[in-house]
């Protein structure tokens, strides 16, 4: 397998191919692929967003801190928007193109307005293989600690970046810390993932970090 060093691409300047993307996640724990989407496509389903009625997700006491409006659809539910739907698929067939075996069945929709942010943090053990980031609207700082750094990697994710980082695989050590900074106006964007329970952390440990 070749060997990663920068883990940042751009569809327009230079298309990636999946493998190479998916050797990034594997080795470093995270790539980011800017234009992923083009911009007119993105934009139905920015706009959903935009109206949707989301939870406020705020807890500013817990051990990692968050701000920010999401809701949840499950992938295949009648409920779930077509729009929302065919950009996981295609996030999906990209992903499996790169010789990687995941299946997401959920989508949480974001929406930060100007100042929200989460720390750092890692995602759930739920998270299986996986997580798989689509920027609809807005800008953000994507920050996250990749193997073999010793600082964080700053990645700013525009309208159609893919952010993509490694979910759980069994040891959970392996799932990349990583946050957002405080976006200067609203951001949108889709998280993918594949939600399985299939490790429970000792009662000692939680998931989030
Ligand atoms: O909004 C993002 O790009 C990342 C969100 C995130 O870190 C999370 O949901 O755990």
């Amino acid at each position: 397998m070749e060997k990663i060093t920068s883990v940042e691409f751009d569809q327009v300047s230079e298309a990636v191919s999946p493998r190479t993307a998916m050797a990034a996640v594997i080795q470093r724990g995270a790539c980011a692929i800017h234009n992923f989407v083009t911009y007119e496509r993105l934009q139905p389903a920015a706009e959903l967003l935009r109206s949707q009625r989301m939870i406020l997700d705020e807890d500013l006491e817990a051990r990692v801190q968050r701000r920010q409006h999401m809701s949840e659809f499950a992938i295949g539910a009648d409920d779930t928007p077509e729009i929302l739907a065919s950009l996981a698929g295609e996030v999906q067939a990209y992903v499996n193109r790169g010789d990687f075996v995941w299946t997401p069945n959920e989508i949480i929709a974001h929406r930060y307005e100007a100042g929200d942010f989460i720390g750092r943090h890692r995602d759930y053990t739920e998270a299986y293989g996986l997580i798989a980031v689509l920027t609809l609207d807005g800008m953000q700082d994507f920050y996250v600690e990749l193997d073999g750094d010793d600082g964080p990697t700053k990645v700013t994710m525009r309208p159609g970046t893919l952010t993509m980082l490694r979910g759980f695989n069994g040891n959970p050590e392996m799932r990349p810390y990583h946050w957002v900074g405080r976006p200067s106006s609203q951001r949108t964007a889709l998280s993918i993932r594949n939600m399985q329970h299939i490790w429970t952390p000792p009662r000692s440990e939680v998931s989030w970090e």
